[in-house]
């Protein structure tokens, strides 16, 4: 019977292998101490399937799951594994990986239509709680969408009206979900070049939802049998997701809630305040959170909390949702992916409130082991669980349900029951690095270029530049790699450009200051780092914010020296923990946009050597980007900067030479 009871038992994990932060480690153990489960735990107890994991295992109709798992010494011979109906490996990893980028895509771009509806509600003066509040960028980017931003009145050019300009800007960008002809707008703001060859490949995506519809259409039963025929569709919806629907949900969001600036701020559990009443928002929509940040600092609230006995309001945040309120209003972040379930551990949290995405359905569990009030505010994201509260959030009376939410957890305060334990571990953090604020901060008013960084760059003071971004994943030690990546290739000079989960990674490692590009940068990365004042891990936000690195990119381009296209530039991308669809969407448009892409963890390609070799090989000669994987963080980010290397020789900067002033002319005469 011991026995028996034994073998039943959950192994528990260990801290110290589960994390490198000590704030993690530390709630790891009260979570075992308290009796109160966590992913840390769950990982130790159920393995990944392993065919799976190889990306073999069809279960698109009910004559399978077919698995086709890779025979233990490999493919020797004609490769002769198929399904029921007959499907290759290739057919099937190519299907589910299909499938994933459109469940990325879906998901980001479901995100960007709701920003954009809510955008037409302020467009039409539909809603008081949300305002235009950056008029500069609404005119910067209206001529995307073909909306003229002046008006020639008896010959005389005047500047249009703004209230027009808004209607029609709001109007063209719905329109880009289900238009029925023509191509999606955004994809001109591209480098000419690799607009030319998508156009010329035949990937340009007609309208967002057609794509991501077409891929699951293509994956049913019996339709595409061509590996290579479903990755140009998975083409078409991942440059959909990140060229159109995520372009367009950091744009309008910029529009109504400010275009980022640095900004100071906080990270990790340390945030937590115990004499404070403690509301987390966790998600990623900013369309709720940024009503709640102004219901906290209305004086009603914050008088009421006096009035329960609390010292004031502590909002912080969790995963995108935080990336998104810390870059517009230094909002502290508590934490990433895998600390969701902890930051209800401290016994502080009052209330947390969800949108959507990222959400583990766990939390509804752990809260009822404290106080805590889990609240769902999305209509197509709800939980079975009956301790979560539901308050549906609409636009139209968005600060009534803002402030109902945060006096739920100003009433929650005095219900505390276990004894709170907040770790001590907070860092200090700049985020907030957008495509705008990077020109301005390279060169101030005066000069602000992107100039200044290609000219770092071809005098080799920056060896090349970096996207390191994405989630966390339970089957690798939390923020290990993703800060062994980072660390790496500053200290081979490249500079760092980072969202998502990875960002919040780089900030508990105090790796978003200025002050420590001294500590881990290389010579030259230091020097540029410490003339113009910036820390050498760029946050630029969320993960719909990743369209901001392929507009950074694009900046580069144009800025001439490195390149007619981002795949000449010297550029890599990285998502070392990843684990989420939207993440497979994101890496699958790096790669087609021109970018060599590596994940860690595992690519759930494996099981179909052929498909594999397919992307991380036959892929550039089409994008000049391509797949790879490499779970080994030194050896990922070796692997990047060799890419970096192979271009500045392509470009013909990779020996050290006199720095020689160019004017822009100068520098796209530069034959590549
Ligand atoms: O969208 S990095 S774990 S929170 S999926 Fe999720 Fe991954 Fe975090 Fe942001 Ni992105």
């Amino acid at each position: 019977m011991a026995d028996e009871k034994k073998s039943k038992e959950l192994k528990l994990a260990d801290p110290l292998e589960a994390s490198i932060d000590p704030a993690t480690q530390q709630m790891i153990k009260r979570a075992q101490e308290l009796g109160v489960e966590t992913v840390f735990d769950r990982a130790q107890n159920m393995k990944p399937c392993n065919i799976g994991v190889q990306g073999t295992c069809c279960k698109n109709c009910a004559m399978g799951p077919c698995r086709l798992p890779l025979p233990k010494g490999g493919i020797e011979g004609e490769d002769t594994r198929k399904g029921l109906c007959g499907a290759t490996a290739n057919t099937i990893a190519a299907r589910n990986f299909s499938r994933m980028v459109a469940g990325g895509a879906a998901a980001h771009s479901d995100h960007g239509r709701g920003v954009a509806e809510v955008f037409l509600s302020v467009a039409r003066k539909e809603t008081d709680a949300y305002h235009i509040k950056d008029y500069h960028k609404l005119l910067s980017i209206a001529p995307h969408f073909g909306v003229d931003i002046t008006v020639t009145v008896d010959g005389e050019v005047k500047d249009r009206d703004m209230d027009e300009i808004a209607l029609e800007v709001a109007e063209k960008a719905m329109n880009e979900w289900g238009k029925s002809d023509g191509e999606c707008l955004y994809l001109q703001r591209a480098p000419e070049a690799m607009y030319n060859r998508w156009k010329e490949l035949g990937v340009l995506p007609r309208n967002v939802d057609r794509e991501i519809v077409e891929i699951m259409h293509r994956t049913h039963i019996g339709v595409d049998q061509d590996y290579k025929n479903l990755i140009k569709q998975a083409t078409r919806a991942a440059l959909a997701d990140g060229w159109v629907g995520s372009m367009i949900a950091t744009d309008l969001q910029d529009v109504m809630f400010g275009t980022p600036n640095p900004v100071q701020s906080e990270v990790n559990l340390g945030v937590m305040k115990a004499d404070h009443v403690n509301l987390i928002v966790h998600g990623h929509e900013p369309i709720l959170s940024e009503m709640i940040v102004a219901a906290c600092q209305s004086k009603e609230m914050i008088d009421y909390a006096a009035t329960k006995g609390a010292k004031g309001i502590q909002l912080s945040g969790i995963c995108c949702t935080a990336n998104e309120l810390a870059q517009r209003h230094g909002v502290p972040i508590v934490g990433n992916f895998l600390q969701q379930e902890l930051a209800i551990i401290t016994g502080a949290c009052d209330a947390m409130v969800v949108d959507v995405q990222c959400i583990f359905q766990n939390l509804a569990n752990v809260a009822k082991c404290f106080h805590t009030k889990l609240i769902t505010t999305h209509p197509i994201a709800r939980m079975e669980q009956n301790n979560v509260l539901h308050i549906e959030f609409d636009e139209h009376h968005a600060m009534d349900d803002a402030k109902r939410i945060v006096k739920l957890a100003i009433d929650n305060f005095e219900n505390r029951k276990s004894e709170v334990m907040i770790p001590s571990q907070k860092e200090n953090q700049v985020v907030g690095f957008g495509v705008e604020s990077i020109e301005y901060n390279l060169g101030g008013t005066f000069r602000g270029s992107y100039y200044t960084l290609n000219d770092n760059i071809i005098n080799g003071r920056i060896r090349g530049i970096a996207g390191v971004v994405g989630c966390n994943n339970a089957r690798t030690k939390h923020n290990n790699d993703h800060i062994a990546v980072i660390k790496e290739l500053i200290k081979n000079d490249v500079i760092v450009l980072t969202t998502g989960c990875s960002a919040i990674a780089a900030g508990m490692a105090g790796l978003l200051t200025p002050e420590c590009a001294s500590v881990y940068c290389g010579p030259g990365l230091a020097e540029v780092c410490e003339t113009v004042g910036i820390p050498p891990v760029l946050h630029m936000g969320s993960c719909v914010d990743n369209s901001r690195i392929l507009l950074a990119a694009t900046e580069v381009v144009k800025a001439g020296g490195l390149g007619k296209s981002i795949k000449d530039i010297p550029v890599a991308g990285s998502a070392p923990e990843w684990m989420s669809e939207k993440a497979i969407s994101i890496g699958h448009y790096f790669v087609v946009s021109g970018v060599y892409t590596v994940f860690g963890v595992t690519l759930p390609v494996d099981g179909a050597p052929v498909f594999r070799d397919h992307l991380y090989n036959e892929l550039e000669d089409l994008y000049g980007g391509m797949w790879d994987c490499e779970p080994d963080p030194i050896k990922h980010a070796h692997k990047m900067i060799a890419h970096i290397d192979k271009k500045r020789k392509e470009l013909g900067i990779d020996k050290a030479r006199d720095r020689v002033l160019m004017d822009m002319a100068a520098r796209q005469a530069i034959d590549v």
